[in-house]
């Protein structure tokens, strides 16, 4: 049978409609698909949450691809393995309390696990807003990352959500927007974000378990944002904090979601 283009271009943009179309009503958006928004996603769809991760690049994964600095290697601790080893990602034992793993089977394994397990992962979109009623984040402003990368004005579109996690590591975007925009405290200390600090990867590890948490009214933070938004060290390339952050994050949005 011979090919024909124009379906080939109508059943692309029909899937994605529909895609798209499904997750305009969320139970948890997740913004972000690094390792801990990845793992996140994984557990809430598993959990039968209508969960959908929207991810800048368009590779997912965030910085955990390269490893330590490019050696695309990570490493987690003894805490985080039965993680890794639910996702039947190879672990090595290295030293007492210390495992490697390979990067790319880490990142390729959990992003088709949290597929399969019913999460909605849409790459090249970037979260730009949040929407807000009566001082609760209630949904995430999109746009197409290329708008943004273009300098293009084109507004965005709106997804309505029960509870936002913000997964957007390092930069700390969605917490930053509901800072500069929300008149109102952050659920943190000093009722800003307080920042990352510099490296202690031992008490970096327990503070990210420590920081995943709500950190205003919707917004529930992990991962590398949990610790930029209630102030604490980075790790380096040891990821257990993140997988074990992701874990946490879900089963406390799972609660709150009755
Ligand atoms: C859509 C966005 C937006 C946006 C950003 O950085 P990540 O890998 O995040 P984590 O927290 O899951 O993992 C952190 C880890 O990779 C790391 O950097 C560690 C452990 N560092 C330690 C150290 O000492 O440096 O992923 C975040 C993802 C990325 O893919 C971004 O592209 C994406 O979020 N993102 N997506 N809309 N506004 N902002």
């Amino acid at each position: 049978m011979k090919l024909d283009e124009v379906v080939i271009s109508r059943a692309i943009i029909e899937r994605y409609t529909e895609k798209l179309v499904e997750c305009l009503d969320l139970d948890v958006a997740v913004a972000g698909a690094g390792p801990s928004g990845l793992v996140a996603a994984y557990y809430l769809a598993k959990a039968g949450r209508k969960v959908a991760v929207f991810e800048r690049k368009l590779s997912v994964g965030g910085g955990m691809w390269g490893g330590g600095m490019m050696f695309n290697e990570i490493v987690v601790q003894e805490e985080a393995r039965p993680i890794l080893e639910e996702l039947e990602i190879e672990t090595r034992s290295y030293l007492e309390n210390y495992y490697t793993a390979d990067s790319i089977e880490c990142i390729s394994t959990l992003t088709s696990k949290a597929i399969k397990a019913g999460a909605r992962i849409f790459n090249l979109i970037s979260v730009e807003d949040v929407m807000i009623r009566d001082n609760q984040v209630t949904g995430l402003v999109i746009n197409w990352s290329a708008v943004d990368v273009a300098g293009l004005h084109v507004d965005p579109l709106t997804i309505r959500t029960r509870f936002v996690i913000e997964a957007t590591g390092h930069p700390v975007e969605i917490m930053k927007v509901i800072e500069r925009k929300v008149d109102a405290k952050l659920l943190t200390v000093s009722g800003r974000i307080e920042g990352e600090k510099s490296m202690w990867a031992d008490a970096a590890e327990t503070a990210t378990l420590m920081h995943t948490r709500e950190a205003f009214p919707g917004v529930y933070v992990c991962g590398m944002s949990a610790n930029a938004t209630f102030g604490s060290y980075r790790m380096g390339p040891i990821f257990g904090g993140m997988l074990l952050s992701g874990k946490k994050v879900a089963e406390a949005v799972n609660r709150r979601l009755g």
